[in-house]
């Protein structure tokens, strides 16, 4: 057996992250894919995802340990603080939940959660995130491209951007009664952007469903963009022929631009963007034109002003 049964490992030992680096690493060495019961669950709110792994579009690069992932959040519907969302955000519920696919599409629908999480194979897919504010991590995400949802939905020709919606529920989320941001949180793609095979909607991390201050039970990712891109807790996609609104564009239109593609060459105006800090590492690294994902995502912004469209 390549793997020890649970209950020879210590408690103390039985982390997602543990139990995930064994079912990867079981995995790798059995070729055995989307098994999705070879440990227990460590906790009833933690579910267990089966996923195939897709190296193609993964970093292998070390995933930041689970618990810094899972403890040092931006969600400011949850508290300001890194350390708000998880405590904060512990008793949000995520169910009964509903997606609503609106706008210029040709098949608007009211998805149950449930129902969407299994209309779509699951990926792990270990992506960096870079947050604006200079620090990044490396995040072994489980979700589905949002292309393939897009596609099923069918975009009419008038279709040239995506909005996205976080659930507005100031008696759940008490960030929401006070100002900050005008909520709820709304972020926007360009449809090629939204339709780019590194876009994921996420629903867990580590092989298990996500953890509420992460952005249960579903959350937009886009691994070559600042991360206050990955809206959390999305209720509602929309279709339109308009540039969307976006929360930090309202807020702070000359800080954070509609694209917010990552970009060393482009500081904050209140800060370089040059180098990051990966959330472990004591020394800073240099931070990588998008991200690093220039090979895959660059075409798509052929003679743009990066600066002026920043
Ligand atoms: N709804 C919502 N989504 C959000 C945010 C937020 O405050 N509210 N913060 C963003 C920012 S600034 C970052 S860096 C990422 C952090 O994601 P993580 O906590 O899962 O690492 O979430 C983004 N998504
Ligand atoms: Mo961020």
């Amino acid at each position: 057996m390549l793997i020890r049964r649970a209950n020879d490992i210590a408690s103390s030992e039985i982390t997602p992250e543990a139990i995930y680096r064994q079912r990867r690493q079981f995995m790798q060495a059995s070729a055995l894919f989307a098994t999705g019961a070879l440990l227990p669950g460590i906790s009833e709110a933690n579910v267990r995802l089966a996923a195939a792994a897709n190296a193609r579009y993964s970093t292998t690069e070390t995933p930041t340990p689970y618990k810094s992932v899972t403890t040092y959040n931006n969600y400011y519907e949850f508290g300001t603080d890194k350390s708000d969302p998880a405590e904060n955000a512990q008793n949000f519920r995520t169910h009964p939940w509903t997606v609503s696919i609106e706008g210029e599409v040709k098949h608007p629908k009211v998805w149950d959660i449930d129902a969407l999480i299994k209309a779509f194979p699951l990926e792990d897919r270990t992506y960096r995130l870079r947050c604006v504010e200079g620090w990044s991590m490396v995040i072994p995400w489980v979700g589905f491209p949002l292309a393939s949802l897009i596609k099923q939905v069918e975009p009419t020709g008038n279709a040239k951007y995506v909005e996205f919606t976080t659930l507005h529920d100031p008696a759940q989320m008490a960030g929401q009664r006070i100002g900050v941001l005008d909520w709820p949180y709304t972020e926007g793609l360009r449809l090629d952007e939204a339709m780019h095979p590194l876009t994921l909607m996420a629903v867990g991390l580590y092989g298990q469903t996500l953890p509420n201050q992460n952005g249960a039970p579903i959350r937009l990712v886009v691994p070559w963009k600042y991360g206050f891109k990955s809206a959390k807790a999305i209720v509602r996609i929309r279709f339109t022929d308009k540039q969307p609104q976006t929360a930090w564009g309202r807020a702070a239109p000359s800080e954070y631009g509609f694209y917010s593609n990552v970009n060393p060459a482009v500081d904050h105006p209140r800060w370089s963007q040059a180098k990051e800090r990966r959330i472990g590492e004591f020394f800073k690294r240099d931070t990588l034109a998008f991200n690093g994902y220039g090979d895959q995502v660059a075409q798509m912004y052929r003679g743009m002003d990066l600066r002026k469209y920043y």
